[in-house]
C-alpha cells in the first residue's frame, strides 16, 4: 500500500515520534505496535549513545576479557549495549523474541503475545570503540509467522530477507543517527543531545544509482576471488577513491549518502563471507534497495537468500546497483 505524501512531505525538524505518528496514520490498518517497537529501539539507541559518549571516562572500552558466540573478544560496550537493548524490547512488550550477535540461542522476552520478532547486532565495529572510531547498532524487524500466544521459534526468525517489515541503524558517529525504512522509503533521523530527540534530517533518502568509492579491506585482496580483484583493478585504473573505516554502519552510511560500494568477499579464514546474514546483510540490503541501491552475495541478492541458521554468514557487496551490477558482471 503506497503511504500518502503527508508521511514524504514533512519538513525537515519533526520528531521521531511525530513522524512514526503520521506514517502510521498512512495505513488505517497500523495498530501501533510496530510504531511503538521502533521508539523501543530509539530509546536504547539513545542510551547505548550516552555510555559510548563516556565510554572513555568509565572504563567501558576494551575488551571485557570474554568472546561472543562467533568466538569474537567482546568488548565492554558490546555487553552493555546487548543487554540495553533486550531490556527496552522486553519492556516495550512488543517483541516476543530476539536474536543478537552477541547470544547463541534465541532470546525469549516471555511476551509470547507480541506480533513481532527482533534480529539484531547490538554494537556493530565494536573493536573501533577505543579509538573513538564511529560504530553503529543494526535491526531487522519481523512479524512472526508462528501462532500468537505461544513461544516464538526459528521459523520466525529464517523467513528470508523479503520479508523483513522494518530495518535501520543507528550510527553513533560525529552526529548520531538513527535511519530507518518500513518499505515505504528510507528516512533519516539526527539525535540533538540537548532535547534528547531524534529529529527527521532526511525525509527521503534516496542513494545515487553510480559511484566511485570502493570500501573493502585491502589486506584482504590477494585471498579475494579473481573476478573480485579484477572489479577492484578496473575501479582503482577508473581512478575510484578507497575509503575503509572497519565499521560496516559507517561505511554502508557514507556510500549509501555519497554513492559507493561495500565489500566484503569470501576469504579462506572466512569461506562464507564474514558479514552476518539475518543481523548485518539483510537489513542494510532492505536499506539498500528502498533507496533505490543493490545488494549481492555476488550471485543472489541478499533478499533472496534463503536462511537455515541464527548466525549464518554471507559474502556481501552492497551500494549503488550500478556499480553492484557491474561487479556481478564479472562474475
Ligand atoms: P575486517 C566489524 O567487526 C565488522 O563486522 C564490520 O563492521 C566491518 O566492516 C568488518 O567487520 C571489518 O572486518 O576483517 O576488515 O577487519
Amino acid at each position: 500500500m503506497q503511504s500518502t505524501s503527508s508521511t514524504i512531505a514533512l519538513p525537515v525538524g519533526v520528531t521521531l515520534d511525530r513522524y512514526i505518528m503520521r506514517q502510521q496514520r498512512d495505513f488505517p490498518f497500523a495498530t501501533g505496535e510496530l510504531s511503538q517497537l521502533l521508539r523501543d529501539i530509539a530509546l536504547a539507541g539513545k542510551i547505548i549513545n550516552r555510555e559510548i559518549n563516556k565510554a572513555g571516562l568509565i572504563d567501558v572500552t576494551g575488551a571485557l576479557g570474554s568472546n561472543n558466540v562467533q568466538g569474537e573478544c567482546q568488548q565492554k560496550l558490546d555487553v552493555i549495549a546487548n543487554i540495553r537493548f533486550i531490556r527496552a524490547l522486553k519492556n516495550g512488550g512488543e517483541v516476543c523474541a530476539i536474536i543478537s550477535e552477541e547470544d547463541e540461542e534465541i532470546i525469549y522476552t516471555d511476551n509470547d503475545h507480541a506480533k513481532y520478532v527482533v534480529a539484531m547486532d547490538p554494537l556493530d565495529g565494536s573493536s573501533n570503540i577505543d579509538v573513538n572510531v564511529s560504530i553503529g547498532t543494526i535491526f531487522s524487524i519481523y512479524r512472526r509467522v508462528t501462532p500468537i500466544g505461544t513461544r516464538a521459534t526459528l521459523d520466525d526468525f529464517l523467513q528470508g530477507g523479503r520479508k523483513q517489515v522494518a530495518a535501520g541503524y543507528i550510527l553513533y558517529g560525529s552526529s548520531t543517527m538513527l535511519v530507518y525504512t518500513t518499505g515505504h522509503g528510507v528516512s533519516g533521523f539526527t539525535y540533538d543531545h540537548s532535547l534528547g530527540e531524534f529529529f527527521l534530517s532526511q525525509a527521503q533518502i534516496n542513494s545515487p544509482a553510480d559511484g566511485s568509492i570502493y570500501s573493502c579491506n585491502d589486506g584482504n585482496y590477494n585471498e579475494y576471488p579473481e573476478n573480485i580483484r579484477h572489479y577492484l583493478e578496473t575501479s582503482r585504473r577508473q581512478g575510484y577513491t578507497g575509503r575503509y573505516i572497519g565499521s560496516l554502519v559507517a561505511d554502508f552510511h557514507r556510500n549509501l549518502i555519497k554513492g559507493g560500494i561495500y565489500l566484503y568477499p569470501p576469504i579462506p579464514k572466512a569461506p562464507t563471507g564474514k558479514l552476518r546474514l539475518l543481523y548485518e546483510c539483510a537489513p542494510l540490503a532492505f536499506i539498500a534497495e528502498q533507496a533505490g541501491g543493490r545488494a549481492t552475495d555476488g550471485f543472489r541478492d541478499i533478499l533472496d537468500i534463503e536462511p537455515s541458521e541464527l548466525h549464518q554468514r554471507t559474502p556481501l557487496y552492497i551500494g549503488a546497483t550500478k556499480m553492484v551490477e557491474a561487479l556481478l558482471e564479472t562474475v
